[in-house]
């Protein structure tokens, strides 16, 4: 099996973070305007005045706090590391105690429960709480996929990859369309950081294994509770596979057909089409941004879960592009820039000890 550069694995992270601390400035608006967005750019490249600029320099370095999302991909990678596999007591538990330390992340409105469950002594069955949720039928939500890079930055194997995945995000998300968007993520995820891998050859192997994925009972018997057709991530996929084909794709269509929400339905699609679209210059965004810059960029512009949404590309878009198309500047704006390269490198090597 080929040996991804570390460069890559510092990208996917950087990404990540860079997708979240830069869309968290826009989380939640319907509308975000690009010469908006452009201009806040802007103000994060603009170098820090020569004398008495002491307020403006600083105002730049680390400006952009992470929320629940960097949080919750830390303590997967943190576990990864410290126990050198999957192991899901760790896991949830480093997920509860960061709640506990820094509860105002941003955090999902219901998952907060499951991490009060995690933190009591009586606990101890740590899938249970996330069982219990939505009367027995577990969170849709986003949660399990934003946090997911750090499985397949450990597992090689593909296999891994979709069971590490799958078990991570259901720490907190018990249904079908929680955890299968874990699982296309880190699929995503897993397919670039493998070297030079076209568009079509992406989308078509992340078809091929999602409708295996979402073929079996509690998959097909989650969607039909909740009124989806069948496989309802792999027709997404198709769509996208659809869009592409088109030389461009009005907002509103790919707002209406992929969404901008905090279901993982209606989010790691998205992700991924931002990705594939954006490996093409887009006539609206400047051409002095490369395509990371141009990955995020695009979805923040689409609104809604910005955060999510560009943290889930960007760690895309940085593991394929690797960390050359990471900007210092947009970098060194963001909390914490620095721990993600160790951790990038400490990943790394653990993934190549199991090659
Ligand atoms: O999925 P989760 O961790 O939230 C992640 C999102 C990201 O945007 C973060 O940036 C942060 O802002 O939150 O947390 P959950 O609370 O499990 O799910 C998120 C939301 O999805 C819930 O609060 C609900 O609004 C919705 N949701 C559901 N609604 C009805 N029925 C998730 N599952 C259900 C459901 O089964
Ligand atoms: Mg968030
Ligand atoms: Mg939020
Ligand atoms: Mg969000």
């Amino acid at each position: 099996r080929p040996r991804p550069g570390l460069a890559r694995f510092r990208g996917c992270l950087a990404g990540a973070l860079l997708g979240d601390c830069l869309g968290a400035v826009f989380e939640g608006r319907s509308v975000v305007k690009l010469p908006e967005l452009l201009s806040f750019l802007k103000g994060l490249e603009a170098a820090p005045p020569e004398e008495g600029g002491e307020a403006a320099g600083s105002a730049r370095g680390e400006s952009l706090p992470y929320t629940d999302d960097t949080a919750m991909s830390r303590s997967v990678v943190q576990s990864l590391l410290a126990k050198q596999e999957f192991d899901e007591v760790d896991m949830a538990k480093r997920f509860a105690e960061e709640y506990k330390k820094e509860p105002n992340r941003g955090y999902g409105m219901a998952v907060v429960n499951v991490f009060k469950k995690l933190l009591s002594p009586k606990c101890n069955d740590v899938f249970e709480p996330a069982r219990a949720q939505f009367n027995g039928k577990g969170s849709y939500g986003n949660g399990g996929a934003m946090r997911v890079a750090g499985i397949p930055l450990v597992y090689p194997d593909i296999q891994d990859v979709k069971k590490f995945a799958k078990l991570s995000a259901e720490l907190t998300h018990a249904n079908s369309l929680g955890y299968n968007g874990a699982i296309l993520q880190a699929l995503a995820v897993h397919l670039a950081l493998q070297e030079g891998l076209s568009r079509e050859t992406f989308l078509e192997q992340l078809i091929s294994h999602m409708e295996h994925v979402e073929a079996d009972d509690k998959s097909l018997s989650d969607a039909r509770a909740l009124g989806f057709e069948d496989l309802p991530f792999s027709r997404r996929l198709k769509k996208i596979k659809e869009f592409l084909e088109l030389s461009s794709v009005p907002k509103a269509d790919v707002l209406s057909e992929l969404g901008n929400g905090i279901a993982a339905l209606r989010s790691v699609p998205t992700a991924i089409y931002s990705f594939l679209r954006c490996m093409d210059a887009d006539p609206d965004i400047p051409d002095h941004f490369n395509a990371l810059q141009r990955t995020i960029i695009y979805c923040i512009s689409l609104g809604g879960d910005t955060d999510t949404i560009a943290t889930m590309a960007g760690a895309i878009a940085g593991a394929y592009y690797g960390e050359e198309q990471v900007p210092p500047s947009w970098e060194q704006s963001c909390e914490a820039f620095q721990e993600t390269q160790r951790m990038a490198k400490s990943l790394y090597e653990l993934y190549c000890q199991r090659l």
